[in-house]
């Protein structure tokens, strides 16, 4: 049997590349690419273009694939949800934003299974209604540290999830988890249920209620997928339901 095709969102940025100097790319990193490969998943890039390419342009790119990978990132812009940019907001990718925007409406319009990590959660909170905290540090005075300065693979905050949810039944009630983000969910959207948060309240994971599987958490599961079996259940359930098993 073949593997579910995971389609993943992707970044842009521009580096040095070689002796071209700022050369854009469209990126994933690679930590979602052996996550996925390690769960039985085939993953699939799907490369940042312009929305309005042209007509059917995102529906098409997505038609190839069983589930969408909403993958972590840079700044969602705060004009998606009607603010003005906060002094510690970094730098967005507006048409990042609408491209996600669009893979994920097609992703809820054709019901197949959505995973969404860090930017993906936000995004998710974005496109349902919601709005973010732009800066965690600045904004939540009581705040825990959710811009880890350890390793990436190591655990840093703990985690509650709630019962019932799916997650819950992936990983249990407690867990630690690697955190490296400074923006969170601030006002719900409609249509999601908060099914994780850390200790100082913040949000860490919700689950969409109009959508058949739609996991979202603000953590980085596929960072410690390798040593830790509560992230390695995460991606096996999500590939297990793009299977359609
Ligand atoms: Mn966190």
């Amino acid at each position: 049997m073949s593997r579910p095709v995971i389609g993943m969102s992707t970044g842009r940025m521009a580096v040095d590349y070689g002796p071209v100097p700022q050369y854009p790319l469209t990126y994933v990193p690679v930590d979602y690419v052996e996550a996925m490969l390690e769960a039985g998943g085939l993953p699939m890039p799907l490369a940042l273009h312009e929305v309005g390419l042209y007509e059917g342009a995102v529906a098409e790119q997505l038609a190839h694939c069983d589930g969408l990978l909403l993958s972590g990132g840079v700044d969602i812009s705060p004009a998606m949800y009607g603010e003005q940019p906060h002094p510690d907001l970094n730098a967005t990718t507006p048409d990042r934003d609408a491209h996600e925007l669009a893979l994920l409406a097609e992703a809820r319009r054709r019901g197949i299974p959505v995973l969404a990590i860090c930017r993906g959660i936000q995004l998710v909170n974005v496109a349902y209604g919601g709005t973010l905290y732009q800066d965690i540090p600045s904004q939540v005075p009581a705040a825990i540290q959710h811009a880890q300065r350890s390793a990436r693979h190591l655990p840093s905050h703990d985690v509650t999830v709630t019962e019932p949810s799916r997650l819950y039944g992936l990983v249990g009630g407690s867990l630690a988890v690697t955190s490296f983000h400074h923006q969170a969910i601030k006002d719900l959207g409609a249509d999601l249920d908060v099914v994780a948060t850390a200790p100082d309240g913040i949000i860490e994971a919700v689950e969409a209620t109009d959508h058949p599987w739609l996991v979202a958490v603000q953590w980085h599961p596929e960072m410690s997928h390798g040593a830790d079996a509560a992230s390695k259940a995460i991606f096996d359930a999500f590939v297990r339901q793009c299977a359609g098993e």
